[in-house]
């Protein structure tokens, strides 16, 4: 007998094709005969929100009138995926769904589908606070996610003729978008520029000019939890709609500028991920939605109080800082501490202390946000002063703690030209996390090292997770059912742990050959997937090894085609025989940042490896290569369930955590991957043995640093000294994959032979060799199958519950709601 918890509404398929039937009528004004499955994907959303309603206010008022602290979570990044799937789930309606749609005259596929992803995310940053957020609901903790509702998200990557990643605005609302309710009556005002002026000897500013912060509200259902919480999308209005005298003078375009100016705050994400990138918008966005937030927070904890007690604030919310981007609340709080509540300056930084953490999500020096003063000051002239004085206490504390004047000045948050975030939050809020062991050590031995000494206290770890809900249960449906019947219960959904329940059933022939059936099966269904969306022709019986995320050149996506070039040389050199290699597909799938140079030149040259090699006769069938154009959260949902091999191949010491790899392995990838991030405690969970380990250590990385490998140019010895590696790189240079031209990829091969900083070059040897026992295991269906079924069995570590349970202990205290 297997255990069924999962969520099932009381509702029939008969009654919710009712309520399909009324939004479509009532509501959108078409009959079920003219309704497109848009139409129906729209009448259904609505109808799963009203299911959900009840449990949304119910969570609301629980939280504002009980007594569990509530998590704020700020970030300029939520990537949500598409809604309606999850939705189903968590309402306990998916079965009723896709009978009623059925009923009438859909496909339930059509209708999921007719959805437009939300791109309001880059990449592992913004999916992270997804996964948080459904994680917090499923939990029952009460909570805000609060972000941005960006116009325009994640740009649209094509590839042109030659190749070259072509980025197209994202305009994902330009049809209707059922799950966001806009909220004009809960707006807040947030103001900039101007200056500061002294009345009766208190500090006043005077703004310049302001925007209308209006929230856009997205249910967050728990699963099984009962819980519905909220995210809160800002979106930015103007107060002046048009200046009808200069309208009337026909001047059209200045008469709607201040409104357009308004509206350009909450316009577009920003496409670089993990580096910063100094733009006065970007910081005007920063502080739009953070202020908004907090002066949102105070309106919901304390209804209707014109003077609240304020001194209670830390013990209604905890506000969590993702990466830099919402640091500038700090000082925001504490100037509404101040000058809208009157508090003084101690009061006030006890309070702001006591109610930010912050979690550094990154081990590049370089992404660590820094504005220049100036632009602070021009912007928020009242915030430079509070930084300036929080600098001063600062740097009066550490004297206070004997440490010496150097060191002081290292540390400072404020240097005269620029304010260093990442210094400020460590200062400015309780707890400072890193999201994997490794990166959390690193940040003490290394980019936080001094505040580390200082406030040793601050300093936790909380290994990043994946909420299993979408990327198990919604995007691998077989493998679920197969985890449900071996371990009797589906349980696992909420208490992933139980995964471990399989262990025993790695010995089980029976049920390993159950496993990689299906595999098998989600290999078909991705092939008639990328033949349906790219027009590919991908062979489901060949091995399917997969590198998706950001473009970097620290992930080295470099590294992986420069192998698949080295086997591609062999083959042609007559070296090696294509009938002795494993047949391999390589499905690639990554977006450049547009300014990013030599990461969109990698992606050319990905590109036309793929075109050279899947059209050559001497090695079809054998290697192919696919880059399937804008890779999103659909795309991975339908990719990763059908992976057998996962590259995690970035340089030791820079990825701070990855949670593709999570999503791989408990979909039963195995993982070719470096000692880096969450790599690390993957490999001790689901065993070494399990795990195809290669290339240097951090340690081993910094070492050949210090010899000089960037700066004195020693990747060209590897590449002198390693004729494979030579051949590859050779075939670059001499136009193979450019129709003869040999300039088209020189800045990356030069990049390669000279500098090569993330020591792609170095790792090379390495990495073929693993490449050798990937091969010779993967001939062993059988002993595959096993090592992936320990990869899902041991992973349960690796989901977002059990992270949001680390946040709660130890550094939210606080827990689900009553
Ligand atoms: O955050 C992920 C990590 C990943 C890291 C990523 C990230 C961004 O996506 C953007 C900015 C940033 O500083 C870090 O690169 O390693 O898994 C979630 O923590």
């Amino acid at each position: 007998m297997t255990e069924i918890t999962a969520p099932k509404s009381a509702v029939t398929a008969e009654q919710f094709a009712d309520e399909i039937r009324e939004q479509l009528k009532y509501t959108q004004g078409v009959t079920v005969e003219q309704a497109k499955p848009a139409d129906v994907y729209v009448a259904a959303s609505a109808a799963v929100r009203r299911h959900l309603v009840d449990s949304w206010m119910k969570t609301q008022s629980d939280m504002v009138n009980g007594n569990t602290k509530a998590v704020g979570y700020l970030s300029a990044e939520f990537l949500m995926g598409k809604q309606l799937e999850n939705a189903l789930l968590n309402a306990g309606l998916t079965d009723q769904f896709n009978k009623a749609v059925k009923d009438l005259g859909f496909s339930a596929q059509e209708i999921i589908d007719a959805e437009y992803e939300p791109g309001l995310g880059n990449g592992g940053l913004g999916r992270l606070a997804a996964c948080f957020i459904d994680s917090l609901a499923s939990l029952g903790v009460p909570a805000f996610g609060y972000g941005i509702q960006y116009k325009y998200g994640i740009f649209k990557q094509e590839f042109d003729e030659n190749g070259k990643q072509i980025e197209t605005p994202d305009y994902w609302l330009a049809n209707e978008e059922p799950w966001g309710h806009i909220d004009y009556n809960r707006d807040q005002k947030v103001s900039f520029g101007g200056e500061v002026v002294e009345e009766n000897g208190k500090k006043v500013w005077k703004p310049a000019w302001s925007v209308r912060a209006v929230p856009v509200d997205y249910m967050v259902p728990g699963y099984a939890s009962g819980r519905v919480n909220t995210l809160r999308l800002w979106t930015a209005k103007s107060y002046d709609e048009f200046d009808l005298l200069t309208f009337n003078k026909s001047e059209y375009l200045d008469a709607v500028k201040p409104q357009v100016e308004a509206e350009n705050i909450s316009k577009i994400l920003y496409p670089e991920d993990s580096t910063p990138q100094g733009k006065a918008l970007r910081l005007e966005q920063q502080y739009f939605f953070v202020s908004a937030s907090i002066h949102d927070a105070i309106r919901v904890f304390y209804p209707g109080q014109d003077k609240p007690d304020l001194t209670t604030f830390a013990d209604k919310i905890t506000f969590q800082l993702n990466d830099t981007h919402p640091v500038i609340g700090i000082p925001e709080l504490m100037r509404v501490l101040m000058d809208e509540y009157g508090y003084d300056w101690d009061t006030a930084w006890k309070i702001t202390n006591k109610t930010f953490n912050y979690t550094c999500h990154t081990l590049l020096p370089e992404a660590l946000e820094v504005w220049p003063s100036k632009l602070i000051g021009e912007l928020l002239p009242r915030h430079l002063e509070i930084i300036e004085k929080i600098n001063d206490q600062f740097e009066a504390e550490l004297k206070a703690k004997g440490v010496d004047e150097a060191t002081i000045k290292d540390m400072a948050i404020y240097t005269g030209d620029s304010v260093r975030m990442a210094f400020l939050a460590s200062y400015g809020g309780s707890h400072v996390n890193g999201v994997a062991e490794l990166h959390s050590q690193l940040l003490k031995d290394v980019t936080l090292k001094n505040f580390s000494d200082v406030y040793p206290d601050k300093f936790t770890n909380v290994t990043n997770g994946v909420t299993p809900r979408r990327f198990i249960k919604l995007a691998n449906p077989r493998l679920s059912d197969v985890i449900t019947e071996g371990l009797g219960t589906d349980k696992w959904l909420s208490d992933l742990e139980l995964l471990k329940g399989l262990i025993p059933l790695a010995d089980d022939d029976e049920f390993v050959k159950k496993f990689a059936a299906v595999k098998q099966a989600n290999k078909v269904d991705f092939s008639n997937f990328a033949k349906r969306k790219y027009g590919f022709d991908i062979d489901p019986n060949t091995m399917i090894n997969t590198m998706v995320k950001r473009l970097h050149e620290y992930k080295r996506q470099a590294l992986k085609i420069l192998s698949v070039i080295a086997d591609y040389a062999d083959i042609k050199s007559g070296k090696v025989s294509a009938d002795d290699i494993m047949p391999r597909t390589i499905v690639f799938g990554a977006k450049a940042a547009p300014g990013y140079y030599l990461a969109k030149q990698t992606i050319q040259l990905i590109n036309n490896v793929a075109r050279v090699i899947n059209n050559d006769p001497d090695v079809k069938g054998k290697l192919n290569v696919y880059f399937p154009w804008n890779y999103n959260i659909e795309l991975a949902m339908n990719l990763i369930p059908a992976t057998d091999l996962d590259e995690q191949i970035s340089q030791a010491g820079k990825e701070a955590s990855g949670t593709g790899n999570m999503k791989f392995a408990l979909n039963g990838a195995l993982t070719v991957g470096t000692l880096d991030g969450a790599n690390v405690e993957i490999r001790e969970r689901v065993g070494a043995e399990n795990f195809f380990l290669f290339g240097m250590t951090e340690p081993e990385v910094s070492a050949l640093y210090a010899k000089g490998y960037d700066t004195k140019g020693l990747s060209r010895e590897y590449y002198e000294k390693d004729p494979q590696l030579k051949a590859a790189i050779d075939m670059v240079a001499d136009g193979t994959f450019s129709d003869g031209d040999k300039d088209t990829y020189k800045d990356l091969v030069n990049d390669w032979l000279n500098k090569d900083y993330f020591m792609t070059l170095a790792d090379f040897r390495a990495y073929m060799d693993i490449q050798a026992q990937i091969e010779e295991t993967y001939r062993d269906p059988m002993k595959w199958s096993r090592m992936a079924v320990l990869n899902v069995a041991n992973s349960g570590y690796f989901s977002s519950d059990r992270s949001i349970e680390d946040y709660l202990e130890r550094i939210w205290h606080t827990g689900p709601l009553k």
